[in-house]
């Protein structure tokens, strides 16, 4: 219960809506309210149609000696803020149990839903009630289905696609308070580089441009990039939430891991030259710590690939050959392994580009099972990311066969065809490149072009 000092612009309530607003209450409830129980409204002009105002603190106090149940009292409710201090505790009290009647009738102040109006997020709680209005500004912001499509949580599509968030609720700063996560996705692509932190009030906290202006040895690159979306976990192992947010340039590549603190700050980024889809967290290799691992295609080899990194520590670029994929103004990527699946006769024969590995999953402590996506080829590494196993889908025999009958493949999916597309997996570790295959110690990085 605020009492402002009356005359204070912020103790002004000008319209029903504000009225309304204020008391978590429809505009008609506060007029009937009025009518039958005095609430203190006020009017620049005598008719009852006419501009209508209200003050806080007299609310307050109406709301106050309602919910102590002394509805007598309301009429004088305006010379309340004067009153003597013990009257002050007792409204609090009262007041107390109004807060708890509202609570009941309609629901916390913690989103749980959303809604998109226009260029607005209108975030609700748990009874549907609207807490907040943010407004984005985009003009064709996505849909509410759209959105609803990725809320809250990552999860997997058709063809083993993740699905990253776009809207997130999450007390990021572990402060009781929640707040929303809202990336800005449109449906003409345009002005989708922005990722918002929005408080619990529906106040702009903080706001990720995804991307920056980029040089490579072969030209540069504007500031266009679209987020894909983003995730919220501990990915360094120090206790706090950081944010991670996946953006691509416009139209193609380069892709721009981006980890955030909870204000939003740059804690580290990688680049890498093709998309990448999938991020995930888990123990690797074994030594009880966590790694944060990416999942993605690199566009100079046209091969699907994974970078595992310690301590979620991002930094760098991937490790390219050719001068037109190589990074003039980003080091070496900070990753303690970079891994590149081969790409398969079959999937030559869908096309040109890498087979990505937009999914994986991480054995904890043992390791991990990749998957080509598109014609689906699993390589299961073990905890040394040594190759111990691979193995074909249903999709890729389909796949197979078709094309075998169509003159476009003509090898044989067989024991000796599996072993050589695992001796075409290769690793790169402190610089240097090597087979992932224990019977082969030879790597040659476009072996599998
Ligand atoms: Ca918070
Ligand atoms: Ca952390
Ligand atoms: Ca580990």
């Amino acid at each position: 219960m605020t009492a402002a000092p009356n005359g204070k612009k912020e103790n002004i309530l000008t319209s029903w809506k504000e009225i309304a607003a204020y008391l978590d209450r429809d505009v008609r409830t506060c007029v009937r309210w009025e009518q039958r129980y005095g609430l203190p409204v006020h009017r620049l002009d005598r008719d009852s149609k006419g501009k209508v105002f209200a003050y806080r603190d007299q609310i307050d106090a109406w709301m106050a000696s309602r919910a102590a149940g002394g509805a007598a009292q309301a009429n004088s409710a305006a010379k309340r803020s004067r009153w003597p201090w013990v009257i002050g505790g007792l409204l609090a009290l009262a007041g107390l149990g109004a807060a708890v009647v509202l609570l009941i009738l309609h629901g916390s102040s913690v989103p749980s839903r959303f809604d998109i109006s226009g260029s607005r997020l209108l975030a609700l709680n748990e009874k549907g009630r609207e807490l907040w209005l943010f407004d984005t500004k985009a003009a064709d912001l996505e849909t509410r289905d759209s959105y609803g499509g990725h809320f809250q949580e990552k999860s997997l599509g058709l063809a083993y696609e993740a699905v990253w968030p776009w809207v997130m609720f999450k007390d990021l700063d572990g402060d009781g308070r929640v707040e929303t996560l809202f990336s800005v996705q449109t449906r003409s692509e345009d002005g989708e580089g922005d990722l918002v932190c929005i408080d619990d009030k529906g106040v702009e906290r903080w706001r990720f441009g995804a991307g920056r202006e980029l040089a490579l040895e072969a030209g540069s690159f504007r500031k266009e990039y679209r987020i894909f979306g983003f995730d919220v976990d501990d990915y360094d192992d120090d206790g706090a939430l950081e944010v991670l947010a996946v953006s691509f340039h416009k139209p193609d590549w380069p892709c721009q891991v981006a980890l955030l603190d909870a204000r939003g700050r740059l804690e580290g980024e990688y680049w890498n030259a093709g998309y990448l889809m999938e991020a995930r967290r888990g123990d690797v290799d074994g030594d009880g710590v966590k790694e944060l691992v990416l999942g993605g295609v690199n566009n100079e080899y046209a091969r699907g690939c994974i970078a595992v990194f310690e301590g979620g520590r991002l930094a760098g670029g991937s490790p390219q050959d050719d001068p037109a994929y190589r990074w003039r103004d980003i080091g070496p990527g900070s990753e303690a392994a970079y891994i590149l699946f081969p790409k398969t006769d079959v999937h030559a024969a869908i096309r040109k580009v890498g087979d990505p590995v937009n999914y994986f999953w991480v054995h904890e402590g043992d390791g991990l099972t990749a998957v080509t996506v598109e014609a689906q080829v699993f390589y299961d590494l073990d905890k040394t990311l040594a190759l111990r196993n691979v193995g074909l889908g249903n999709d890729f025999k389909t796949l197979h066969e078709r094309f075998r009958l169509e003159g476009k493949v003509s090898s044989v999916p067989d024991e000796a065809y599996r072993r050589a597309l695992g001796e075409a997996v290769v690793c790169r570790r402190n610089g240097t490149w090597a087979s992932v295959s224990r019977a082969s110690g030879a790597a040659a990085v476009n072996g599998g072009k």
